[in-house]
Formats: structure tokens, sequence, C-alpha cells
């Protein structure tokens, strides 16, 4: 960007999976845009979260776009469950086969955006300084994009190295032989905790709450099944838009109550053996509805914690005792064995928290666990902190942190009130799914809002209050039906944004399913956009 300001059609924050997605669509609907990337590179999550272990929990063949069956066919998926470089370059590959970088500007972060009324366009600033105006605002920021790290008094004197996952070096981590402290068991935790170990001289693990950890049972894909995915793809298409979470598999439906407690079992051990969320997904359709089904699934987790760790103490430890998917429930690739490694240990701070970080390790309980890294996968502010972490303002200078205080108030998870021509994809209050899915879904409406707009001659498109509060009233109906809603609200979940120390509770996810999102989508096409507005300035002062 140079001093006067570039103005272009759309501009998008971010350059992961939704960017590239969103870049793609507008160039077929023929708008100028440019994208804004605070890496060096893109990637989004596969830039910024390097660490040892890291991989998708969704199946390599459903973890990428749609668009380009050329890539599809010849891209040669190497594991189930690609570890993030096979991703990166999965997504490198895409975005310079479409010749996207000339579209794009890395290490430039958006500090502002603000919406001028009287131009009917948004303004940017970034960190470089650069201004540039647009009329649609994308935010493609992602999911989980701003970390959250605990504020513990002294770690500025730690003499060691500290590392964390969310921003993980560049250089190549030598754990051979080394003391390694690691705080934080979410997802991150998980996949760090096994692959360290195996090096470390000796890894302490700090936990505050445990996990249901489901066995992801990755494996290499062979040539053999490569083909299978190669001629399947528009099946697997099929049933992303008929599973609740936007996975390829069939539907599943039966009941828990429909089956004998052998049977039950019987199903569970199906579930757990296939591995990945199959355990959820292909085992009861209301383990998240009916209590009942729930506990059952937690007991067998339990079960199988005690059965794996030999020690009954960390077994005990390691076992939740809350609702099944409150929490976001990670795959473990020998997780739970890890525990038994002689050179593994697990800290209790529930009860008692880490009190500080002196020069040499950290302090629980007054012990100090003397270590030479420390590792935090402490988590994010999931959902609504990209958004809110930026300077956003919309009509008479409100602020989208203002408008969110109390949660996330959105129109189908893509627009706000007040906030007209910005959108949002994969924003709070879209589906808990898998995500490159909700992505294309959210992408292909944000297209056709624009197109019938550009094609009636309107300039300015809005979510109406009405719109947004039937929207917000909808999502917290849904999650009401769920066991989550009755979960214990001490829980920390950053589907329930609770994981931020003073972030309200509330609904950042729409749990009605992948599959009934994009009916309301399609119909919210068909019946023209009700809860929106769309308008010209032209036509405002015509009438
Ligand atoms: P998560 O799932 O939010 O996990 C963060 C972890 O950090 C979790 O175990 C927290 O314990 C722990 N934490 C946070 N603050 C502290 C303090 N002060 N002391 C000790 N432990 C703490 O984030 P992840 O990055 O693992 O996963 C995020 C998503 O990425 C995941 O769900 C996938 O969708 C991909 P807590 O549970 O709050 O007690």
């Amino acid at each position: 960007m140079s001093n006067t300001p570039q103005h272009y059609d759309a501009i998008i924050i971010g350059a992961g999976f939704g960017g590239i997605r969103a870049l793609h669509e507008f160039r077929k609907i023929g708008l100028k845009t440019k994208v804004f990337e605070a890496g060096t590179d893109v990637g989004g999550t596969w830039y910024w979260n390097r660490y040892p272990g890291a991989r998708t929990d969704s199946e390599a063949w459903c973890y990428c776009y749609q668009f380009d069956d050329e890539i599809l066919q010849t891209w040669d998926w190497k594991e189930r469950m690609p570890s993030w470089t096979e991703v990166f370059a999965y997504l490198r590959k895409v975005v310079d086969k479409h010749d996207m970088r000339r579209d794009m500007q890395f290490s430039t972060r958006i500090q502002s955006a603000h919406f001028d009324a009287a131009a009917n366009q948004w303004k940017v600033t970034t960190d470089k300084g650069e201004t540039a105006t647009c009329q649609y605002l994308i935010s493609a920021s992602g999911v989980l994009t701003v970390p959250y790290m605990p504020p513990f008094p002294g770690l500025e004197t730690f003499k060691g190295e500290v590392l964390r996952s969310s921003s993980w070096p560049r250089h190549k981590v030598d754990f051979a032989g080394k003391r390694v402290a690691l705080v934080g068991t979410g997802a991150t935790g998980v996949q760090i905790i096994p692959v360290v170990a195996q090096v470390a001289g000796h890894l302490t693990v700090f936990q505050r709450t445990p996990n249901y950890v489901m066995p992801g049972r990755n494996h290499y894909i062979d040539e053999e099944q490569r083909e299978g995915i190669r001629a399947n793809y528009d099946q697997m298409w099929n049933w992303t838009r008929t599973n609740p979470f936007a996975f390829p598999m069939a539907p599943c439906n039966q009941m828990f109550d429909d089956y004998t407690p052998e049977q039950q079992q019987r199903i569970f051990d199906g579930g757990w053996e296939v591995g990945g969320f199959r355990f959820i997904f292909e085992t009861f359709a209301d383990m998240l509805v009916n209590p009942k089904c729930n506990e059952a699934a937690a007991a067998y987790i339990r079960n199988k914690i005690h059965t794996v760790v030999k020690d009954p103490k960390t077994a005990a430890i390691l076992s939740p005792h809350y609702q099944f998917g409150l929490k976001r429930p990670p795959l473990g690739h020998f997780y739970y064995e890890t525990f038994n490694r002689p050179n593994v240990s697990l800290v209790d701070v529930k009860d008692t928290p880490i009190e500080r970080i002196t020069p040499k390790g950290l302090v629980v309980d007054g012990q100090e666990y003397e270590a030479d890294i420390i590792i935090f996968a402490t988590g994010f502010d999931g959902g609504t902190g990209a958004l809110t972490s930026i300077d956003v303002r919309g009509r008479n200078g409100r602020t989208m942190k203002e408008t969110w205080a109390n949660g996330p108030r959105t129109h189908m998870g893509t627009t706000v009130d007040g906030f007209p021509n910005l959108f949002m994809i994969s924003g709070p209050q879209t589906p808990f799914a898998n995500i490159p899915i909700i992505i294309n879904s959210g992408v292909e409406w944000i297209g056709k809002i624009i197109q019938k707009a550009r094609r009636d001659g309107e300039i300015v498109i809005e979510a109406t209050p009405e719109g947004v509060e039937g929207w917000v009233q909808h999502v917290q109906k849904l999650f009401s039906m769920t066991v989550m809603d009755k979960g214990d609200h001490a829980v920390h979940s950053w589907m329930m944004g609770n994981n931020i120390p003073g972030k309200t509770r509330s609904v950042l996810f729409y749990f009605g399913g992948a599959p009934m999102y994009f009916q309301e989508l399609d119909e919210s096409v068909d019946m023209g956009f009700p809860g929106f507005t769309f308008s010209a300035p032209e036509k405002a002062s015509a009438r």
C-alpha cells in the first residue's frame, strides 16, 4: 500500500483456510480483492501452530477445498490426520497454482477497521501505518487466533527457554535430555506431550482440568487408499452435507436407549477402535443430548484411562467427571500411554494452582519443579477474540468489543447489525463442525448476497437488529437442548468463552448441526435474505 489509500471492492483479513477460499470466490464474482496477512506466508492456524505433533483432528480427505478437483485428484495425502507440514504444503499448493499471492500482502496486521457512513466504505489501517478502503470487509481471521497466556508472576525471570504452542519458533527445538515443563492439556498439549516425551530427559505436565481424550488412530495412507479417496470425493462431499459435524460419514441414527447395555458397550467399542471423532459420530446420535448416553460415554472413557494408565493415582487425575462434550474433546496419539513412561510425570494444579515462575522453574503448592524449557499450551480467546482484538468500529463508532461484551450477536454467524458490509467466515454462532466445510458454505453464501446486492444496484448490506436477535435466540435455544447447557459452568471451555478470565460465558457456536445450518443458508438465499436490508445512498435520498 502507498500513502494514498488504495480502494478495493473487498479486503480480506487473513490468508488461512477461510481467506484463501474467499479470495477464490471473490475472483469468480469479479471483485477486486486484497488479502492482508500478519504472517510471512499463507496458512493461518497452520502457519502459527508449528509445534511438535501438530496435526488435524479431521481426516485429510475432508480437510481441504472442494473447488479444485485437479489438486484433489493429484494430491498425495500421506496420513489419515495430516501433520501441519502437510496441511501447510497443501495450502501453499492451492495458492501458488491459482496465483493468489499477487492479491495478498504478508507481514501486515490490520489494526483498525472503521466504517465511514458518509462514503459507505470501510477504512482499514495496518501496523505498517498504511491505509486502504473497501466496500466489503471480510473477516477470515480464524476461530482460534488470539492466544491466551495466563499472567504467571515471575515468568520474565525464568532463565530457560519459554515456548508458546501458538507461535512456535522456526528453529528446531532440541528437547533431547532436557527437563521440559508443559502447561495446558487441551487439544494442543495432548498433541505435544507424546512427541516431546520421546526425547525429553523428563517431561512434567501441569494439568488443571482433565480432558476426555479419544484415540486418533492416525495411520499412513497407501496408494490403494488414495485411489479410493480420489474416486469418492463426490460421495464424501454429499455426506458432509448430511452429517451433523460436516464430516463425510453416513448419518448415525442409533439412539442409546434402544440398545441393551451389552450392545451399547459393543457400539462404543466399535467407535473407539476406529478412532478419531468416530467415537462420537458413529456410535449414538443422542450422545450430546441424552444425559444417560452422555454419562455412559464418559464412564467408558474413564474406564479406558484406568485400563491404560498403570498408576491409579495418575489415572484418577487424568479422569474427567464433567459432561462429555462440555470441553472440546481432543484426539490423542498414544496420549494416555505416555503417562506410563518413567520420564513423564503429572502435576495436578486444579486445587493448587501454579503459584509463580522462578528463574529455575515453576512453583506449585510450595514445591519448585525445575525445568530447562517451559511450553505453554494455554489456549485461545476463541470465536470472538480475533475480531474484538482489532479496533473494529461500525455505525456511530460502536466497537465490536462493546457490541459483543455479553457474548457474540450475529445474524447467521456471518454478519452483525450496525456493521454494514462486514462479513465473517466461520464467525461466532456458526456450527461447531469440520471447518473447511463450514468455510465453504459460508463463503458461497457471502458470494451470493454480494451478487444479489450488485445485481440490484445496492451498495450497503446490513443485518437488521431483529435478524440478529432472532439468530441469537435460535442459537441459545439449540444450545439449551444439549447436555452442555446443563453442564458445570465452572468447567472452562473455549467453546463458551469461559476459559478467558472476565469473558462472559456465552454460546459461541451453533449446535443445531451442520445440515440444518446449510438448510438455513439455502433458505436465506431462496427467500431473498430475510433479516437483511439492502440500500443505495441515492435511493435513500430519493425516498
Ligand atoms: P484449550 O483447549 O483451551 O486448552 C488450554 C489448556 O491450558 C487447558 O488445559 C487449560 O486448563 C490450560 N490452562 C489455561 N490457563 C491455565 C493456568 N492458569 N494454569 C494451568 N493451566 C491453564 O486450548 P488448546 O490450544 O489446547 O486447544 C484449542 C483448540 O485447538 C482445540 O479445542 C482444537 O479445536 C484445536 P483448563 O482446562 O482451563 O482448566
